[in-house]
Parts: C-alpha cells; structure tokens; sequence
C-alpha cells in the first residue's frame, strides 16, 4: 500500500519533506501539492519531478479523494486551520511545529480527532527519533544515572532573519526543548523564569538575542536552557542531564577529526536541515510505517502538540514578566493514553 500525500506549503521544509518521501523513504507518493505562492508550488513540482496536481488552497486539496495524508509544512499560523479541515475529512495528518500557535488553537484539533474516534495527527517533533536524544531516553529509562536531577541544554542558530522576534526564540526554536526535556524524563512543567542576558551586536531591534529559561518540572528537576539564535559559529544543541548517580550527554554530530596546522579540529554543522537530516526521515519513514500496519501515526501526537503550546504561551509570558510563571495543563483525556509512544 502506498500511502498519498497532499502537502500544504512549499517552502524549505516542505521541500526536504517532499524530497525525502520521493527519493529516500518507501511507502509514500506526493499526489497534491499547494502554497499561497502558487509559483513556488509549481516549481516544487517541476523541481522534483513530481506527478501531482497543484491545488489554488487546502480546502481543495484536502477534498481531493487521492489524498491519504496532509502534510503541513506552512507557516505556523496557519497550521490550525489546515489540520482542523483534514481532520475533519477524515484524513490522516503529519504536522511541522507548531501543531497550533495557541493553546486554545491546540485543544480545537485535540476535540475534533477525538471525535473522528480515533489517532489521525503527528507533530513534527522529530528530536524523539534522533539517535542521540534515544539514548539519553534509554540511559535515563534504564535508571542508570537514577533519579535526573538537572538538565543543561543549549538550542544555537548561527543567524536568524530581520523577521525574528524574541517570541520566536521560544514558539520558533525553544519548542523542540519544550517537546523532548519533558519526554526526555518522563515529567510535566510547572514553572518557567526567563533572564535576557547582554545582548549581542549581531541582533536587531525586535529580537533579545540570547535568552536563557529556567524551567522546573513537578518532580522538582531544574532546566537551565539557552536559546541563543544569533551564536555565528554553527548549529548547535547540546543537551546534558545531571543524575543521582552519574551524567549523560547529547553525543556530538559526528565528523572527521583533523590535524593540520599545527590544530586539532572537527566540523559544527550550520544548519538544522544536516543536523536533523537522519532524524526526519527516521521520523516520517515511522509515520508512513504505522499508518500503513496499524492504521493510526504513533509518533508525537495533538496532546503532546497541547503541551508544547500551553508551555510555550507560558514561557512567552515570562519573557514579558520577568517573573516565574506557572504552567499549568488540563487533564490527558484516555484517548492520549493508550500506547506508549514508539521510538527507532
Ligand atoms: P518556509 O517559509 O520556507 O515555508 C513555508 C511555506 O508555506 C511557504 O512557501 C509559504 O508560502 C507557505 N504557506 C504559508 N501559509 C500557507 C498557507 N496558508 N497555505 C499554503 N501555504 C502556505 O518555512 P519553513 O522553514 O519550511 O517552515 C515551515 C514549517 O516547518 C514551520 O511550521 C516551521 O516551524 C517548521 N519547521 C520545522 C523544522 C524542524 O526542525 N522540525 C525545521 C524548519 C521548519
Ligand atoms: P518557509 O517559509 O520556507 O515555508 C513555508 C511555506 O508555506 C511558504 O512557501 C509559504 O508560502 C507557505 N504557506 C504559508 N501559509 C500557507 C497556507 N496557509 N497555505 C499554503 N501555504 C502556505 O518555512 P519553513 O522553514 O519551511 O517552515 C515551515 C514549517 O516547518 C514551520 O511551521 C516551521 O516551524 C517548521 N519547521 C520545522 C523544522 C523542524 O526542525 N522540525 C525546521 C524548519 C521548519
Ligand atoms: C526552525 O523552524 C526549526 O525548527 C529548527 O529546528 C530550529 O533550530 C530553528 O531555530 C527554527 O527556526
């Protein structure tokens, strides 16, 4: 069975997306293809070869009967509507970050794939299938640091556009943090305090570049992570969790170690498209998988979508506070609770 696809947003991720389910995955065909740019849509088609038709919006290419799945790779604000309509046609849905830019947003897709009776969506947290991220799970799952204690973590850009603001910093890139350190540890948030350290030069008017959040879960582990968007010499995510027992580490991204000139030197990717590449196509090869043997996506679902944007509307609100803000989420309904989520 060969599951089709309809993409919403053709732009650098939708592309990466439609590249990998059309050159390097199994199991998957873009059918439909739209963006508000419509040239860009039909570029992408041009481009990749594809055999798809380029719809004028989603609504048209969510009622197109050969489309399984909507793949929404627009611009976070208009996520909601698109998955909302999908799901609302009974079709299955992979979603990029943010699922929703709200909380109230989130909840409206959580309540109509309930009433669909049953899993259609996935959010495009795809840190839970990087191989690194894997292993600090089973290390910590294994009890072999005991109880976590603390996490240190960093989420560098080299450079970001004259369009990112410092609420970005958190519902743009902290979000993936919000996704993974709660999973990482099998914990909830409760609390989020920010400090805007000195800025650099190489920022602008609208962007407090770099910010550092101290997040505190239930259980009373302490996160201290730096988002710091503007860092020129790489990509980088560090992640580091300080145990009862011992401390565990996010492993470098691996690359020849040279000796030359009188230096000893390894490479730091500068792109998240590289940093990621394994952990995409690990991530959506998993969603074609599920769906195709056991009819429902199995990855990050509307819930943990819920819980990034409660968390990320707190930790907004703290930017603009100063203060310590709780973050406080409604009760998982049971139909968030069946299976454990299943990773590589
Ligand atoms: P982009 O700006 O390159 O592409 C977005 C595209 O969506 C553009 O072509 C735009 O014209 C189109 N678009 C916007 N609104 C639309 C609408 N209503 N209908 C149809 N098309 C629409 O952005 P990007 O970097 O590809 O990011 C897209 C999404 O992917 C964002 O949600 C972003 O957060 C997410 N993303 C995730 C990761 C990750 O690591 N998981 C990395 C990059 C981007
Ligand atoms: P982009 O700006 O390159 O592409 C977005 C595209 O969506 C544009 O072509 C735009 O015209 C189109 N678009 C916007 N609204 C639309 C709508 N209503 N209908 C149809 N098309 C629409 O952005 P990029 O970087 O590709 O990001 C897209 C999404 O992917 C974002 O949600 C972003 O957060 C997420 N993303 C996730 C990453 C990850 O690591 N998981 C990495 C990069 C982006
Ligand atoms: C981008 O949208 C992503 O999701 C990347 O993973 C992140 O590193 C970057 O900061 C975001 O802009």
């Amino acid at each position: 069975m060969t599951l089709r696809f309809g993409v919403v947003g053709t732009g650098a991720i939708g592309r990466e997306h439609i590249d990998r389910i059309t050159n390097k995955l199994s199991g998957g065909k873009i059918v439909a293809v739209t963006d508000v740019n419509q040239e860009s849509a039909k570029q992408t088609v041009e481009i990749y070869q594809l055999d798809a038709v380029v719809y004028p919006d989603d609504k048209a290419l969510i009622a197109d009967e050969n489309v399984d799945v909507v793949l929404v790779t627009s611009w976070g604000p208009a996520h909601e509507a698109t998955v909302v309509a999908a799901v609302e046609a009974g079709k299955y849905v992979f979603c990029e970050k943010p699922l929703a830019t709200t909380a109230e947003g989130c909840m409206r897709i959580v309540e109509a794939e309930m009433k669909q009776g049953k899993k259609l969506v996935q959010v495009g947290f795809m840190r839970r299938y990087d191989s690194g991220y894997v292993q600090l799970k089973q290390v910590i799952d294994n009890n072999e640091i005991g109880a976590p204690l603390m996490i240190r973590a960093a989420h560098r850009n080299p450079i970001v556009g004259e369009n990112y603001t410092t609420d970005m910093a958190v519902t743009d890139t902290l979000i993936h943090e919000i996704d993974a350190l709660h999973w990482l540890v099998n914990d909830d948030y409760k609390s989020v305090q920010v400090v805007f350290p000195r800025k650099t030069k190489y920022s602008h008017d609208k962007l407090q570049d770099p910010q550092l959040f101290t997040i505190e879960t239930n259980s009373g582990i302490v996160m201290s992570v730096e988002v710091f968007v503007n860092c020129k010499y790489g990509y980088d995510i560090q992640c580091e969790v300080i145990g009862e027992e011992g401390i565990v580490k996010l492993p470098e991204f691996s690359s020849v170690v040279m000796r030359k000139d009188e230096k000893l030197s390894t490479g730091i990717l500068n792109d998240w498209k590289y940093r990621f590449m394994d952990a995409y196509n690990v991530e959506i090869q998993d969603f074609i998988d599920s769906i195709t043997k056991k009819g429902e996506p199995e990855g990050p679902t509307s819930w943990d979508g819920y819980i990034a944007a409660v968390t990320s509307d707190a930790c907004v609100k703290a930017q603009q506070t100063g203060e310590k803000e709780a973050i406080t989420l409604q009760e998982r309904p049971a139909f968030y609770n069946e299976k454990e989520l299943q990773t590589v």
